[in-house]
């Protein structure tokens, strides 16, 4: 489990469904510092929806900005390439960067491609509603024009000018919101500050109190002070900070700017919306004011090797799914050490917005699924009587499944299209309805296909049992599953240094341990099961029905999840049924069950 200093984050918080265990080989960089990543994930209230929450509510999409002083060394330091996030370079796990050293960095940043103008003028297109930029993160630099320390881009480069200035006045000028990310508990380079140096300069010993009091309270201050109306204050990785001085921030913040939302990471349920683990879009709806912050490669800062850039669609999946969760979307660009943001990242961006500009109704203002989770081909959002069902995966067979909709149907329609080619039959078998949809999808990107109902869409009546297709795979999380004798819980590790996945899984298996699914067939008959895990060695799983069918195969594991197929299972009715997965053979504590997928056979 994760260290905490703060006995606040071991309450029960809102939305943590399940304790989060990190596997042992990442342990030791969570001891070094990662550790402060985790917020807290509780919130003050939930009833700001009609208030100072609405413009967060409503807008579902926001463009989050990393960039410092990091940009301009963009992952490399000393001709040496260090992979993963660019902004925790000067760390000791990573490039150990002296603060001496990094300091000297700014003599050489100036970034004068800058254009914040551009910069909003992208966040617009792409369809964001607010921009937060990071105006200090860990490693300490100002990217403002700081009187509470020299070590910020007015006074410490040769770029001498204050982009936030700027960039605030760019979003104002255009209508959008705007607000800051400040590191408020870590600061690398300042006496006192977490992680940071111990001692003044002069030996004395630096405690928290100091770079508090000296830096972080006046730095916020003029963050709230000198931009105009700042919508959010994106305080990160509150750690062990001591309640005391968040509260005196909170305070303070909400005495200069009134309006201003806070993310939950400020720590001690202070905010006013939880901010969920980094990169991750929760699989089941949260009904909390709540957002993912995604980004738009790897890492959150410029690294120049980094361009595994989302794709539009991809870009419009991770989106679409965080709405249809009831959540919002904070996606990050990292311009590079020059000010601007890598090209192929703003033409994704603008490609997602277009699609945006088309379907407007399917984000802004919409509510979440009433399935609560993602379907086979695609998400579900919401607006007044219309279910949106943004189709990722068009079926090749002409016929759009929809499982468990027992609300009465007004008209199906493709969006998009003229309104009387746009019209789409439909038919219901037991409780699914199926739609006939064209051959051809209608967008290239991502489909929608409206289906108006008699009632108010948030009232819909819908059986939420995870079907399965007769023309698409099911991949069922255990998120969803019921487990008895075995322990279900969350696992989150990194891939690169500070790229986290998370899943939930199942390991830790007692005798008779099962994870059991209840699942809604429409076509009886064959399919293909794959199973996902890790493990060790060569484990045997048993699947069995409730009709009594079994499959019982050994297939490999490794310690990477991996989905291995078991065989064929066999649904001799329609309806509901319930499988159910065991470990018959392999070590009960290493086998960590993900899901399970069933394939129709084509
Ligand atoms: O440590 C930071 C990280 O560098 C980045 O800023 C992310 C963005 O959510 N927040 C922290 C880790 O959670």
């Amino acid at each position: 489990m994760l260290k905490n200093h703060n006995p606040y984050i071991k309450l029960l918080c809102v939305v943590m469904l399940f304790s989060f265990q990190v596997f042992s080989q990442e342990k030791k960089e969570i001891d070094q510092g990662m550790d402060e990543m985790w917020g807290e994930t509780s919130v003050i209230n939930n009833n700001i929806r009609e208030g100072r929450g609405k413009f967060f509510d409503e807008s579902n999409f926001g463009m989050f900005i990393h960039w410092g002083l990091y940009s301009h060394l963009a992952g490399k330091w000393n001709d040496k390439t260090y992979y993963g996030i660019g902004e925790w370079l000067m760390h000791k796990r990573v490039a150990d960067i002296s603060t001496e050293d990094y300091k000297k960095v700014a003599k050489d940043f100036n970034p004068t491609k800058f254009d914040a103008k551009a910069i909003a003028q992208l966040a617009k297109d792409a369809g964001m509603k607010y921009i937060i930029i990071t105006s200090k993160h860990h490693e300490g630099f100002a990217m403002f024009d700081s009187k509470a320390s020299d070590f910020n881009i007015v006074d410490a480069t040769p770029f001498g000018r204050d982009p936030m200035k700027e960039l605030s006045a760019a979003c104002h000028e255009l209508g959008l919101g705007f607000g800051f990310y400040y590191s408020h508990y870590q600061d690398w380079t300042t006496p006192g500050g977490a992680n940071g140096p111990t001692t003044h300069k002069n030996g004395k010993e630096a405690p928290f109190k100091d770079y508090f009091y000296n830096k972080c309270k006046p730095q916020v201050k003029e963050i709230c002070s000198n931009y105009g109306t700042i919508d959010f204050v994106w305080f990160d990785t509150p750690g062990g900070m001591p309640k005391e001085y968040v509260v005196e921030l909170a305070d303070m913040v909400r005495e200069l700017q009134p309006n201003t939302m806070l993310c939950s990471r400020i720590g001690y349920g202070l905010g006013d919306y939880v901010s969920h683990g980094d990169m991750e879009v929760p699989p089941t709806n949260l009904d909390v004011l709540w957002e993912s912050c995604d980004t738009n490669n790897d890492s959150w800062s410029y690294a120049w090797y980094d361009n595994n850039f989302k794709s539009p669609k991809e870009i419009l999946h991770r989106l679409i799914s965080t709405v249809g969760r009831g959540g919002t979307y904070l996606f990050n660009v990292g311009p590079n050490g020059e000010g601007s943001v890598p090209k192929i990242g703003v033409q994704f961006l603008e490609e997602a917005g277009q699609w945006i500009q088309n379907y407007p109704q399917v984000i802004y203002g919409a509510g979440s699924s009433p399935w609560g989770h993602a379907l086979s081909w695609g998400d579900v959002t919401t607006q007044d009587h219309s279910l949106y069902l943004s189709v990722f995966d068009w079926p090749q067979d002409g016929k759009l499944y929809v499982p468990g909709l027992e609300s009465e149907i007004a008209s199906v329609n493709i969006v998009g299209k003229n309104k009387n080619q746009s019209e789409l039959k439909y038919n219901r078998k037991n409780n699914w309805i199926v739609i006939d949809v064209p051959f051809e999808k209608p967008n290239a990107t991502v489909s929608v296909i409206e289906v108006v109902l008699k009632t108010k869409a948030e009232k819909a009546k819908v059986d939420k049992a995870l079907g399965i297709y007769p023309n698409i795979k099911t991949e069922m999380l255990t998120d969803f599953a019921t487990v008895s004798n075995a322990t279900k819980n969350s696992v989150r590790w990194m891939e690169k240094f500070g790229e986290w996945k998370k899943t939930t899984q199942v390991s830790l298996w007692e005798k008779n341990g099962k994870a059991e699914w209840e699942v809604n067939v429409l076509k009886p008959g064959y399919y293909y099961l794959d199973l996902n895990y890790s493990g060790q060695g060569r484990l045997v799983w048993k699947t069995t029905t409730d009709e009594g069918v079994e499959v019982q195969n050994q297939q490999a594991a490794t310690e990477k999840y991996n989905a291995y197929p078991m065989g064929i299972i066999e649904f001799k009715t329609a309806g509901k049924h319930t499988i159910s997965v065991s470990l018959v053979e392999g070590n009960p504590e290493t086998s960590s069950l993900k899901s399970i997928i069933i394939k129709p056979i084509q």
